[in-house]
């Protein structure tokens, strides 16, 4: 093992567990909104109408991708009346507080609410991937991933910008950034926040049912891209890594 990856390796097994971590807050030009923080009280939070975030109890990913968290987190309830405006077209940057891990894949979906986010049963309505960003360049092991030029030492947010389809129907939807670290041998780590959106001014485009996926569902415990051992002979050759969970809808 080269010393860069031995470091990682023992940083991310000796659970150090402010490695850990997920989306903090949402912006859309210069308005900040509020997503919901697992270290501030509940009693705080739970019920504010500002809320757009769905609840997550702590900053510790979600190990199993077949658990019914994979959706929204865990509990993945709504706690608040909250929408994050956005036209369709424009972009919707994702802020991590201390994000440190570097490996695997990154990834926003999508959900229709129809008249209400709150109400929403995560784990049956149709999620479509929107966007998607895995390796870069290199190997597998010490290549260049999405997540490791996103990921920050120095202590300052990292910063996720998406664009939302400018042919996306506008109307009410959930938004879901996934983040996927594959660090440790064998024991891929979810990190999954939602969040209420309010698509203005858009376009026709939804997807049709071929593009709709469900949470869990879409992921297999053993697909070779979820269950993987970056710190192999073969993968510092592998110069490719599909991101799970089907290509990106292409809106026409
Ligand atoms: C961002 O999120 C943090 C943690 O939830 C919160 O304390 C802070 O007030 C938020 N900042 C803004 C500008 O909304
Ligand atoms: C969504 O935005 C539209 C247009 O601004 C507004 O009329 C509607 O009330 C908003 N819906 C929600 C749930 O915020
Ligand atoms: C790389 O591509 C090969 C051939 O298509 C495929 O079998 C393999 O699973 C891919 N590797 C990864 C890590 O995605
Ligand atoms: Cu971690």
């Amino acid at each position: 093992m080269l010393p860069t990856i031995l470091a990682l390796f023992l940083a991310c097994t000796l659970g150090l567990v402010s490695a850990h971590g997920g989306l903090s807050n949402y912006t859309v030009g210069d308005t900040w909104y509020r997503g919901y923080d697992p270290s501030t009280a509940e009693e705080e939070q739970v019920g504010q109408p500002w809320m757009v975030q769905r609840q997550w109890r702590t900053i510790d990913p979600i190990f199993d991708a077949e658990s019914k968290f994979m959706a929204c987190n865990d509990p993945g309830v709504s706690v608040g009346k909250g929408y994050i405006d956005v036209e369709a077209g424009e972009e919707i940057t994702a802020v991590y507080y201390y994000w440190l891990h570097p490996v695997g894949p990154m990834t926003v979906w999508l959900a229709f609410c129809e008249e209400d986010c709150t109400t929403l049963d995560v784990n049956k309505v149709g999620w479509f991937k929107i966007w998607e960003a895995g390796l870069l360049e290199g190997n597998l092991a010490e290549g260049m991933w999405y997540q490791k030029q996103f990921q920050r030492w120095d202590g300052s947010p990292g910063l996720w910008p998406v664009r939302i389809p400018k042919s996306l129907k506008e109307g009410l939807y959930l938004i879901r950034h996934e983040i996927l670290s594959i660090h440790v041998e064998d024991k891929p780590q979810f990190y999954m926040e939602c969040a209420s959106l309010n698509v203005t001014t858009g376009g026709k485009g939804m997807p049709g049912k071929e593009w709709l996926k469900r949470f869990p569902g879409v992921y297999k415990r053993d697909d070779p891209s979820i269950k993987i051992n970056i710190y192999t002979e073969e993968a510092m050759r592998t110069t490719n890594y599909t991101i799970p969970g089907g290509p990106v809808w292409t809106a026409e």
